[in-house]
């Protein structure tokens, strides 16, 4: 896969150096370009950003240094015709895109090629996407509802978790098969807790279960506590989920957490009985 990021901060992009991403690029899984915007800049101060048009507070990034950028990027592979699935897509970090989930994540590692453009300031002239949208798929891409102060971590949280989907990435021992959140992952449950060696740490032992041997019981606590977390920390999760991919031990475990079952069988909570 070709990775292509433009930005006003190519440091800022060194941790694609590191770790599963920095070793996918050296075994050449991931062709990885970063490119300076102020490169396409023609001024003495390298400006990369302009005031609003109908005022207001902030900055806006300019059309020009982007479009010469982005072009750049695209000349060196790109073939007539490249709107399919075959060609390069742009990603645009922003608070006000597509949310970032796991399904995403897939969606963009079947792509070939990856072309993002974070931005700074309060982003960048609409007229940028537009243009490029007629060209290419373009992703709108939030990873959260908070404001960075600019796209370039969002293109590093994006990178890492499509990189690691790539054919070959990820060893065997760290294998994604049951990601929270992975389509097909314990019924979009989140993961409970986990524990290594030693068995006593600070005079805390683990979950005795753990040592049992009873693989069917161990499942069983594992689940148990899937559902506590997953109540605890998300519990639109336990709303949405199909009450027919549960089972009685399952329903049980929801009743003490103090969820009840409507007439549709859908799982709702009263909002004072929310556990700790
Ligand atoms: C991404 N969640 C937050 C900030 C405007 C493109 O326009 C803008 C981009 C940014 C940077 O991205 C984020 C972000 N997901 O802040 C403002």
């Amino acid at each position: 896969m070709r990775l292509d990021i433009v930005t006003i901060f190519p440091e800022y992009l060194e941790p694609l150096n590191v770790s599963l991403v920095g070793k996918a690029r050296a075994r050449g899984q991931l062709d990885v370009r970063v490119h300076d915007l102020r490169r396409w800049t023609y001024d003495r101060h390298h400006t990369v950003d302009d005031t609003p048009y109908g005022g207001g507070p902030g900055m806006v990034m300019k059309t020009e240094p982007w479009g010469e950028a982005l072009d750049t990027a695209l000349a060196d592979g790109y073939e007539a015709g490249a709107g399919g699935p075959g060609g390069p897509a742009l990603v645009v970090p922003t608070p006000s895109g597509r949310p970032f989930t796991q399904e995403l994540a897939v969606e963009l590692s079947q792509r070939p090629w990856l072309l993002f453009a974070p931005a700074r300031y309060e982003g960048i002239d609409r007229r940028v996407v537009d243009e490029y949208a007629t060209r290419m798929p373009v992703y709108e891409v939030s990873i959260g509802d908070y404001v960075l102060a600019g796209g370039e971590a969002a293109v590093l949280v994006i990178t890492e978790a499509v990189a690691r989907l790539l054919p070959g990435v990820l060893g065997n021992a760290e294998s994604h098969r049951d990601d929270s959140f992975a389509p097909g992952a314990m019924a979009d449950l989140l993961e409970g807790p986990v524990y290594t060696k030693p068995p006593v740490w600070r005079g805390r032992e683990i979950p005795d279960v753990l040592v049992s041997g009873h693989h069917g019981r161990i499942a069983r606590w594992r689940r148990d506590e899937a559902f506590r977390r997953t109540s605890a920390h998300r519990p639109d999760l336990i709303e949405r989920c199909d009450p027919a991919a549960l089972d009685k031990k399952d329903r049980e475990m929801l009743s003490i957490l103090g969820w009840r079952q409507g007439p549709d069988g859908r799982f709702w909570r009263d909002a004072d009985a929310v556990e700790q």
